[in-house]
C-alpha cells in the first residue's frame, strides 16, 4: 500500500503535467477574475490552466475587508454569482453581500469542475516571447522563489496568456521590461494603480480588461494597473465581470 499511495499521486500527477504542457490559454493567479475566466474558458472546451504562486487559490477574495468575511457584489454581477450557484444576500437595491470563505471555495470549485485545471505553488517567472508575441509561461516552484535557489525553470506552451496576478500586474510588467516592447497603453509601459475611488475602478476595470501585447490579455486589478486606474477595495463584481469579458475575448481571438 504504501508503494501505491506514492506511485499514484507521482503518475496522476505527471500525466496532468504532461498534459498541461501545451495550452490554448494560460491564466497567471488564481485571484477571482482568473477563476471566472478559466470557468467560462474551460466550459467552452478551452483546454485552460491556472498557475498559482499560493498554496490556496483565491487571491484577495478569501479575507473580506480587514478580514471581516463578507464582500460586495453589485447587481450586474448577480447574474454570475446565480450561475456560479453562489449564496448571496441581498443588503439594497444596488448590491448583494456574501461570505468570502463561501465565495472563494465556490469559484474554485466551479472553475475546476468544468475542466481548468489549477496548479498552485507555482511562480511564473517570465513568459515565452516568439515571433514578437507572448507565447507561453515560465515556471518555477515557489519554494524555490522564496529560498533564492538556483534553479532553472520549466516551460508551459500557450496560444494566450492571461496576466490576473492582481496589483501587482507581474506578467505585463515583464514583458514590457525585458523584451523593449510597448504595451497597448499610454505610456506604452505599465502605468501604475491609482489610489481608491469605488465606482470609477469598479468602471474602468471591466474597460481596461482587454489584450495589451499580442497573446498577453489582462483582467482584475492586473487590467487596472497596467491601464493606470483606481483600486476599489472589497467590492468583487468587477473582477467577476472582468473575468467574463476576459474569457469572451480570448474565445474571439482563438
Ligand atoms: O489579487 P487577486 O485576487 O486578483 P484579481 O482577480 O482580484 C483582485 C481582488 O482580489 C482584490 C481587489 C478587488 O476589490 O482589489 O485585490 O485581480 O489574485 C491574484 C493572484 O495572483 C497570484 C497571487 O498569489 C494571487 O493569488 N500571483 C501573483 N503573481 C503571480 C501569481 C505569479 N508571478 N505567478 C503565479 N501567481
Amino acid at each position: 500500500m504504501e508503494k501505491i499511495v506514492s506511485l499514484s499521486i507521482v503518475e496522476q500527477y505527471f500525466t496532468k503535467l504532461k498534459n498541461h504542457l501545451d495550452l490554448d490559454v494560460a491564466i497567471v493567479g488564481a485571484g477571482p477574475s482568473g477563476m471566472v475566466a478559466g470557468y467560462y474558458l474551460a466550459k467552452d472546451g478551452f483546454k485552460t490552466a491556472i498557475f498559482e504562486r499560493k498554496l490556496a487559490p483565491g487571491g484577495g477574495m478569501w479575507g473580506g475587508a480587514m478580514m471581516f468575511n463578507e464582500i460586495v457584489i453589485q447587481n450586474e454581477a448577480v447574474p454570475i454569482l446565480d450561475e456560479l450557484k453562489i449564496n448571496y444576500t441581498r443588503y439594497d437595491e444596488h448590491c448583494v453581500v456574501a461570505d468570502s470563505v463561501h465565495a472563494t471555495s465556490a469559484l474554485i470549485y466551479a472553475s475546476t469542475q468544468v475542466g481548468c485545471t489549477i496548479f498552485n505553488c507555482y511562480s511564473v517567472e517570465d513568459v515565452v516571447f516568439k515571433s514578437e508575441k507572448v507565447s507561453g509561461i515560465v515556471v518555477n516552484w515557489t519554494p524555490v522563489h522564496l529560498q533564492h535557489l538556483h534553479v532553472d525553470p520549466l516551460i508551459i506552451l500557450a496560444k494566450v496568456v492571461l496576466d490576473g496576478t492582481g496589483h501587482d500586474c507581474e506578467v505585463a510588467k515583464t514583458v514590457a521590461r525585458k523584451n523593449n516592447v510597448k504595451l497597448y497603453t499610454e505610456t506604452g509601459n505599465v502605468v501604475g494603480e491609482k489610489s481608491l475611488q469605488v465606482e470609477e475602478a469598479e468602471r474602468t476595470t471591466i474597460e481596461n480588461t482587454k489584450e495589451i501585447y499580442p497573446g498577453l490579455f489582462v483582467s482584475g486589478m492586473a487590467a487596472n494597473g497596467v491601464s493606470g486606474s483606481f483600486r476599489m477595495g472589497p467590492i468583487f463584481g468587477g473582477m467577476l465581470l472582468s473575468g467574463k469579458k476576459v474569457a469572451e475575448l480570448i474565445k474571439k481571438s482563438l
